[in-house]
């Protein structure tokens, strides 16, 4: 039998990806797997999409939401990579076929102005380091069955990574009151759920201190330009081909993904 290592690991879930194959949780096969060697194996990941030509351009949180939590099982907060391959420009087309069993989830997404670097961010001066404020769009797409994972799992996956895209609004964060700011998932012109800021950790500005906190274990400072994710406001739903989810949002305006 072969034996499990962060090498192995990172080489199984980027076939997955690679190969659009979804697998059984890792864990089935490697119980052992803790959650810092599960963070070394997204960076090994995040090494070899660097080494094949993709840039870092920020990072996501994942599962800072109730809704979240409860739909997936875990009840605590992660990170991940976003590189520039992960972006979808306005107006693109999501290629399901590119992908195994896309979900989509309303995000509010940060840029941010100013290195951002723990610990001891507060929510405060996370909002400073901040330069614009975006409505966005994430796709994931768990390399595991049925978005089937225990939280060693998901880290080790990048957090199920795949695509974002944001909205042509830009606001700065001084002129909204996030925690209040409003969200209606629809499809096909249906409103299916609806949120506001405050469903990621009370308000997005939280989630992107935890970043910064979590983030410093793991010697990762913010830099200035990052996109941040700062994670689904609401469960996601299914990318079906031919259909057309949004997320409205009161002061972000809208973005939409056609997904093909
Ligand atoms: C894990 C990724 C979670 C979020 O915004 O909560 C995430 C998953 O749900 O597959 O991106
Ligand atoms: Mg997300």
């Amino acid at each position: 039998m072969t034996e499990w290592n962060v090498e192995r690991a990172a080489t199984v879930l980027a076939a997955a990806e690679a190969d659009r194959a979804d697998r059984g949780p890792v864990t089935d096969e490697w119980p052992e797997l803790d959650l810092d060697t599960a963070y070394r194996v997204q960076d090994e990941i995040l090494c070899r999409k660097v080494a094949s030509g993709e840039q870092i351009v920020g990072v996501k949180l994942g599962l800072t939401s109730r809704a979240k939590q409860q739909r997936m099982g875990i009840d605590s907060p992660l990170t991940a990579w976003l590189t520039d391959r992960m972006a979808l420009p306005a107006g693109a087309p999501l290629v399901t076929g590119e992908l195994i069993h896309p979900r989509v989830e309303p995000e509010i997404v940060f840029v941010l102005g100013e290195r951002l670097s723990g610990p001891g961010v507060t929510a405060a001066r996370a909002m400073e380091a901040v330069s614009h404020v975006y409505a966005g769009l994430e796709v994931i797409d768990s390399r595991y069955t049925d978005f089937r994972f225990t939280l060693p799992d998901v880290v080790a996956d990048n957090a199920s990574s795949a695509r974002f895209t944001v909205g042509g609004v830009i606001r700065k964060p001084d002129e909204l009151d996030l925690a209040l700011e409003a969200c209606l998932l629809e499809v096909n012109g249906e409103v299916v759920d609806s949120a506001t800021g405050a469903a990621v950790q009370g308000h997005p500005a939280e989630a992107l201190a935890l970043a910064a906190n979590t983030l410093a274990k793991r010697r990762v400072v913010l830099e200035p330009g990052w996109i941040v994710l700062t994670g689904g406001l609401t469960d996601a739903v299914f990318a079906h081909p031919g259909s057309r989810i949004s997320a409205q949002f009161a002061n972000l305006g809208s973005v939409t993904l056609r997904c093909e």
